[in-house]
């Protein structure tokens, strides 16, 4: 019998087979048969039930989730109101376009996020159905307003992996690799990794402005770039004052900043947006993953006459602002407001600081441990250097997930665990999910 999933779902971790156990196995190999092979994954089960803390597969273990895919289950797998909104939405109707007709789902999901977002200056949003087209958007709605064409983004950056986004991307394995030609126009700079480059923030951003100067030149530039908080780049924290200065010169020389929210989003840093943990108002956001507790939608938000600088029918796309993701966005963001997420996120931050710091001390493999919130991250090195151990961190998480829990890596160098689990885990399953973090390490000595 499948498990009903959401927050009543058994909080445990049941471990009843190997992993994966025969019924996952099998839907292994029809996937391997009928799914393209670039489509990878890196828990082998078949998931049947989530929610709360837990993903359940079809052979009765129960992981414990500390990935949220990919920082997506904020509020948990299935949280009643989103379950219900969906329920009531999909019985009215599915689909009209919003382009065609119009419907309160997406106005109110737009209200929303204009109120939400940092800066109490007059916003506007468009709607759209996954982070990649959310940048691609906020892209083409800066070019649309300056006039101008480049784009800067930054070391370790992700921002997705369609033609445009995969030019924004730095990393070339597995994102980039064999698919250019990229989209011209798109420049690098450096960016600020305190861990590597001991950078204060002011000498990163100099660094990083005075490359975007010589070699862009501001009266070429639409738009910056940033992740606040680089997320499958590293889980990497700029040093303070940097993120505050490119803002700043971004202002100063009619450069839009564009801050790519979609995977720090929504309370998951401790803050409804990181860019107020850095005290930066971006000119426009882009959200998506944490949004609608699981269905696919995604955003600009922005300043309204950048937003605005768009000809008639120039933004849009058949199901971008999808009723059902609006109606699941609606009732997510209710619960980001009303049911203690911030705080949540603050109490998993220090619960994970506090462990995964105690590990660092008796452990020279452990570099850094970084983060905010609930988007925390472990780096591992070579002892007593800064020399990247990715097969470490491969080697704890495969130990980890044949245990039942599971763990994610990131990266550049592909040397860092991160953890940012549903905010909805009951505290004595992410101790029990650090317990074996731990205790994987301990074996791989
Ligand atoms: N911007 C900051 O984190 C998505 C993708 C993982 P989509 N990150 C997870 C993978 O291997 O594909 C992401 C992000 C930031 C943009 C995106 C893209 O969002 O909804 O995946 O398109």
């Amino acid at each position: 019998m499948t498990p009903i999933g959401g927050p009543t779902l058994a909080q445990e971790r049941k471990i009843v087979t190997e992993i994966p156990g025969p019924v996952s196995k099998e839907l292994l190999e029809r996937k391997a048969a009928a799914v393209a092979a670039g489509v990878a994954h890196t828990v082998p089960i078949a998931a049947v039930a989530a929610g709360g803390g837990v993903i359940v597969d079809a052979d009765g273990n129960s992981l414990i989730d500390l990935g949220a895919g990919i920082a997506v289950t904020s509020v948990g797998n299935s949280h009643p109101k989103v379950v219900e909104a969906v329920q009531r939405q999909a019985a009215a109707f599915t689909h009209t376009c919003f382009m065609i007709s119009p419907y309160e789902g997406y106005v109110a999901v737009a209200e929303a996020l204009n109120r939400l977002t940092p800066g109490d200056h007059a916003k506007k949003s468009a709607l759209f159905n996954s982070g990649a087209e959310a940048v691609e958007n906020a892209v083409k709605i800066a070019r649309k307003f300056t006039g101008r064409q480049a784009v800067v983004a930054f070391d370790h950056a992700y921002h997705g992996r369609t033609n445009l986004t995969m030019a924004l991307t730095a990393k070339s394995m597995p994102y980039k690799s064999g698919f250019g030609p990229f989209a011209s126009e798109v420049y690098r700079a450096p960016m600020s990794y305190p861990f590597h480059d001991g950078l204060s923030g002011e000498d990163a951003a100099k660094r990083a402005i005075s490359v975007i100067d010589k070699q862009v030149g501001a009266a070429n530039l639409a738009a910056v770039i940033i992740e606040p908080i680089q997320g499958e780049g590293g889980f990497i924290v700029p040093a303070d004052g940097f993120l505050n200065a490119i803002s700043e010169w971004c202002t100063a020389n009619g450069v839009v900043f564009i801050a790519d929210e979609v995977q720090t989003g929504f309370t998951r840093t401790g803050a409804m947006f990181a860019s107020e943990l850095f005290g930066i108002v971006p000119d426009l956001i882009t959200t998506a993953k944490g949004i609608a507790g699981g269905l696919p939608l995604a955003a600009v938000t922005g300043r309204a006459e950048i937003m605005d600088a768009t000809h008639a029918g120039g933004l849009g796309g058949t199901y971008g602002g999808n009723p059902i993701a609006c109606a699941a966005a609606l009732a997510a963001i209710e619960a980001f407001e009303t049911e203690g997420f911030i705080e949540n996120a603050k109490t998993i931050g220090e619960a994970l600081f506090t462990r995964l710091g105690a590990m660092q001390e008796a452990d020279a493999r452990i570099g850094e441990v970084r983060g905010r919130g609930a988007m925390i991250a472990v780096e591992f090195v070579k002892p007593g250097t800064h020399e990247a151990d990715p097969a470490l961190a491969s080697a704890v998480a495969k130990g980890c997930i044949a245990q039942g829990v599971v763990v994610l890596t990131c990266g550049t160098y592909g040397n860092i665990i991160r953890f940012l689990p549903p905010l909805t885990i009951p505290s004595d399953l992410l101790d029990e999910g650090l317990d074996v973090v731990a205790s994987v390490l301990e074996g791989l000595k």
